[in-house]
């Protein structure tokens, strides 16, 4: 498919920082290596799936974020209706939600515009667009502000940058050291807003940091934390915790 725009300069080019690229050589060096990877973050990626150069480092592979999906899907509280992307970059977890079929609202905040316009065409590829309201805005205020009356009775689903690539230096990643928020700062606002949060957080995540979170956010009363790695082809891509209201069968 045809969407590239060689005539400026900018191969791959849709619109504005919007890219769908048809060959590794037309990506800047530095996001390359996900070439291989495109048809594991989104399996219709050849279909026309855009992104943002930004975007690459961070997408949720398309089998992971289903099975994610899945999970909250029974996990979360029955009379939970509305589920909250807080950070929905370029749309893979919030497409998989949105195909889960078990929401009756699924809100997507970004607030990086071109990213935005990235996730509304993905899941309008994957024919989930009209089951979505799409947010611009930084999430912290969207859900304060825009989504004050509903956030309360829903689930947050966070996907945040984790300060790019770089995390892999760590044996044990320093969570403290997200950029742009470190987990602190993640707790502070999201503290008492949501009937539970879900946090796709670095594989080498310090789970002391994760467990000192747990009471400002809420774990299942006297139960152990739920942290779940997501893996492929054998090997752990990131795991997520389970804040909150939610219950998993045996425990
Ligand atoms: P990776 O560490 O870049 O590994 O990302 P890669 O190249 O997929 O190969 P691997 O064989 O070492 O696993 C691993 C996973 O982490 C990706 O699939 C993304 O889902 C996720 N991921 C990576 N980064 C840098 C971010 C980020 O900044 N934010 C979020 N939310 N997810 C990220």
């Amino acid at each position: 498919m045809a969407q590239s725009d060689a005539a400026d300069g900018h191969e791959g080019l849709v619109d504005g920082d919007v890219h769908h690229y048809d060959s590794a050589s037309e990506m800047p060096a530095n996001i390359q290596k996900y070439w291989h990877q495109r048809h594991d973050l989104f399996s219709r990626y050849d279909e026309g799936v855009r992104l943002t150069d930004a975007a690459w480092f961070g997408v949720t592979p398309e089998a992971v974020a289903h099975r994610i999906a899945a999970d909250i899907a029974l996990a979360a509280p029955p009379d939970a209706k509305t589920i909250i992307d807080l950070f929905a970059g370029a749309g893979g977890n919030t497409i998989a939600l949105a195909l889960s079929g078990r929401w009756e609202q699924i809100f997507a905040i970004e607030r990086d515009a071109a990213t935005l316009e990235c996730a509304k065409h993905n899941a309008r590829l994957y024919g989930v667009e009209n089951r979505i309201w799409f947010i611009h805005g930084d999430c912290f205020d969207v859900v304060r502000k825009r989504l004050k009356g509903v956030v309360k009775d829903a689930v947050l689903f966070g996907s945040p940058p984790w300060g790019g690539p770089g995390y892999r230096d760590e044996e044990v990643f320093d969570l403290l050291r997200m950029e742009p928020y470190g987990i602190e700062a993640l707790a502070g606002e999201l503290e008492s807003l949501g009937r539970g949060y879900v946090l796709y957080l670095p594989r080498s995540s310090d789970l002391n940091q994760i467990a000192a979170w747990k009471d400002r956010l809420g774990g299942q009363e006297g139960k152990k934390l739920r942290v779940t790695h997501y893996c492929m082809r054998g090997a752990s891509k990131a795991l997520c915790v389970f804040y909150g209201d939610f219950q998993f069968e045996g425990t």
